[in-house]
C-alpha cells in the first residue's frame, strides 16, 4: 500500500513538531512542507521554535506529553542529552519521530528517524573536490554545521573519507558557521585573514549552503572570485546556492530534501492505524549538482517550495 494511502488516517490527530529554528534556509523549507503536508493530512499540527536552544525543544516536548498528543515529531538541534525525556514520552506511550538529525540514545526511546545519510553527503563532497582539483595541491578551509549536532560530525567524518585518497588535499582550517549565513561570512573572513587574504586557499567545504554563501560575500569582500580563484562546495541544494552557480560563485552542492515530514507522517499513520512498526532509519536521498545541471532551473523549481 503507497503512503498516501496511509495518508488519510491522520486526520484530526494531534502532533506535537518540536522544530530547531530557522538558521537555515533548508530549516524554514523543511518546516513550510511540514506545515503543508500537516494540512493536507487534517493533522492538527503544534508547532514550537526553539530559537536553536536544546533546553527549548525539552521544554516544548514535555508541554507536548502534558497535552497528550498522538505523537511528537523532533528536529533535535545536537545529538546527546534527550534520554530523560524521551523516556517521559515513551512512558506516555507517545510515539517520536525523529527529523534531519540524529541522536545518541537507545533506538527504543523514539519510533523512527528520517534522515539523510549525512556522512555520504559530505563524502560526495569530498570525492567531488578529489575530481575538480585532479594532483594539483589544495588547501581546504571548512565551516561545520552546530557543534555536536549530528550532521556536522557526519559531514566532517564523510568529508575527510572523500578526500583521504588525495594526499594533495588537506584541511588547513576547521571552524563552526553554526548552520547560518552571518556566521559562515564572519568565520570565512578570519579564514582569510589569517591565511594572508586567501590567496593560498583552493576551497572552502561548508557544512550547508548557507554558510556556503556567506563565505562567498566574504571572498568577494576580499578580492577574490568565489567559484574560481576559491571553490565552493556545500549541502542541502536551497535555491541561493543555484543562485550562485549562476553566477559563477559556486560549483557544487549535495541535495538534501526539505520533505522529512511526508515519510515521517506515512511512518505514523501505518503505526498509530495499523501498528505497523516502520524502519528505525528511513534514509532520504543525497543528489550531487554543479553547474552543468541546469542551476537555473533548479532554482526556479525550488523557489517556490517555501525556502
Ligand atoms: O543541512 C542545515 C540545517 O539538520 C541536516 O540543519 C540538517 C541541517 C541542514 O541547519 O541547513
Amino acid at each position: 500500500m503507497s503512503s498516501t494511502a496511509y495518508a488519510e488516517g491522520l486526520a484530526g490527530k494531534v502532533i506535537g513538531f518540536s522544530q530547531i529554528g530557522s538558521e537555515s534556509g533548508w530549516r524554514a523549507a523543511e518546516t513550510s512542507v511540514t506545515k503543508a503536508e500537516a494540512e493536507r493530512l487534517g493533522v492538527d499540527l503544534k508547532f514550537a521554535d526553539a530559537q536553536q536552544k536544546q533546553e527549548n525543544q525539552i521544554k516544548a516536548l514535555r508541554g507536548f506529553i502534558a497535552q497528550g498528543v498522538d505523537a511528537i515529531l523532533i528536529a533535535p538541534v545536537v545529538s546527546t542529552g534527550w534520554e530523560e525525556v524521551l523516556t517521559e514520552a515513551k512512558d506516555a506511550e507517545i510515539p517520536v519521530v525523529l527529523l534531519d538529525r540524529g541522536i545518541d540514545a537507545p533506538e527504543d526511546l523514539y519510533l523512527t528517524s528520517v534522515a539523510s545519510d549525512q556522512v555520504k553527503e559530505g563524502r560526495v563532497a569530498g570525492e567531488w573536490l578529489v575530481s575538480t582539483v585532479g594532483d594539483r595541491e589544495c588547501k581546504v578551509v571548512e565551516l561545520q554545521g552546530t557543534v555536536g549536532s549530528s550532521p556536522a560530525i557526519n559531514r566532517k567524518q564523510g568529508f575527510e573519507e572523500g578526500i583521504a585518497s588525495a594526499s594533495n588535499i588537506s584541511i588547513i582550517r576547521s571552524q563552526t558557521g553554526d548552520f547560518t549565513r552571518s556566521k559562515g561570512k564572519e568565520v570565512m573572513e578570519g579564514f582569510l585573514k589569517a591565511e594572508g587574504g586567501g590567496a593560498g586557499i583552493c576551497a572552502v567545504y561548508a557544512h550547508n549552503d548557507d554558510m556556503a554563501v556567506g563565505a562567498i560575500q566574504a571572498i568577494k569582500d576580499a578580492g577574490l572570485k568565489p567559484g574560481s580563484d576559491i571553490l565552493v562546495v556545500s549541502i542541502d541544494a536551497v535555491p541561493d546556492i543555484f543562485a550562485a552557480m549562476v553566477s559563477g560563485e559556486a560549483n557544487a552542492t549535495v541535495e538534501l530534501t526539505p520533505n522529512m515530514a511526508g515519510p515521517a507522517f506515512a511512518a505514523l499513520d501505518a503505526y498509530l492505524n495499523a501498528g505497523t512498526v516502520p524502519e528505525k532509519f528511513i534514509i532520504t536521498e543525497s543528489k550531487l549538482y554543479t553547474p552543468a545541471d541546469d542551476p537555473q532551473g533548479e532554482y526556479d523549481r525550488r523557489k517556490g517550495l517555501g525556502y
